[in-house]
């Protein structure tokens, strides 16, 4: 969206259009207006606590992968429940907190997901992906088979929300919902991680409207994530995939 600014002639790219939000005389902040600040209790440590913290972080992350063959074994759903929580401890645009994470357990409904999404993304490889992704993702060994969304135990779908409503009934805007949601994501990938679990981070393509009706959101939600969460099956392989090192993907003034 452009919009001009002043009679300075100066066209200014703007994130967030409010024109269409009707009067403004009753404008109020999405947050309390007398939101209170208070003293952050800062946990400040030793310099060779945080050089050995930080190692050991990357080299624990380091060992993530994405895996799509999954085991059905279970477990508990409190580690589901403190992964979720996790994600959204995520920073938010005006911390409006523009997500949901669907869990989907019932396997009724891991079928009509696996139907919906195997149905489109047959079409997305046979017709709508084009020789060079199909080509770019030939030595993935993926397809439109997904047998990991009836396998693995727990699937989260997590959904942006665009905008909601403030108990006034006026529109609270979402500011950066999409960054907000990925940001999350990541920490969602890095507690499943933590906690000795594995996933696959997919965005199922032209699926949205048909899984949101599914699972009965609102249209104010967006499906941006697909995770099934789970062991690995046991003869569960990887491709043997590589890191740009630091000095590959750093540049330093
Ligand atoms: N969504 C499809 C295709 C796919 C696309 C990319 I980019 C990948 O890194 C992997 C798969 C699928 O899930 O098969």
């Amino acid at each position: 969206k452009k919009k001009i600014f002043g009679n300075s002639g100066r066209t200014e790219r703007v994130e967030f259009d409010d024109s269409d939000l009707g009067e403004q005389d009753d404008l109020s902040p999405a947050l309390p207006e007398d939101l209170a600040h208070i003293p952050l209790k800062p946990e400040i440590l030793p310099t060779d606590v945080m050089i050995r913290h930080s190692r050991e972080f990357y080299e624990k992350m380091n060992k993530r992968r994405s895996i799509r063959n999954f085991s059905s074994r279970s477990f508990p759903k409190e580690i589901i429940y403190n992964i979720i929580r996790t994600a959204g401890t995520a920073p938010s645009g005006a911390h409006t907190e523009p997500w949901t994470f669907i869990v989907v357990e019932s396997m009724d409904m891991k079928e009509k997901i696996r139907e919906i999404i195997e149905e489109e993304e047959e079409m997305n490889y046979k017709k709508r992906m084009g020789k060079t992704w199909t080509t770019d993702l030939k030595p993935l060994k993926t397809n439109w088979v997904k047998e990991y969304l009836t396998v693995a135990p727990y699937i989260i779908l997590v959904f942006k929300q665009t905008h909601s409503f403030k108990s006034d009934g006026t529109k609270k805007i979402h500011y950066y919902n999409e960054q907000s949601l990925s940001i999350a994501v990541g920490f969602l990938l890095a507690a499943i991680h933590s906690a000795g679990l594995y996933s696959l981070t997919s965005t199922p393509l032209n699926c949205g409207p048909a899984i949101r009706s599914l699972l009965n959101r609102p249209s104010t939600e967006k499906l941006v994530f697909l995770l099934p969460v789970g062991y690995p099956a046991e003869n569960c392989l990887v491709p043997d995939l590589h890191r740009k090192p630091l000095n590959e993907i750093i540049v330093e003034y």
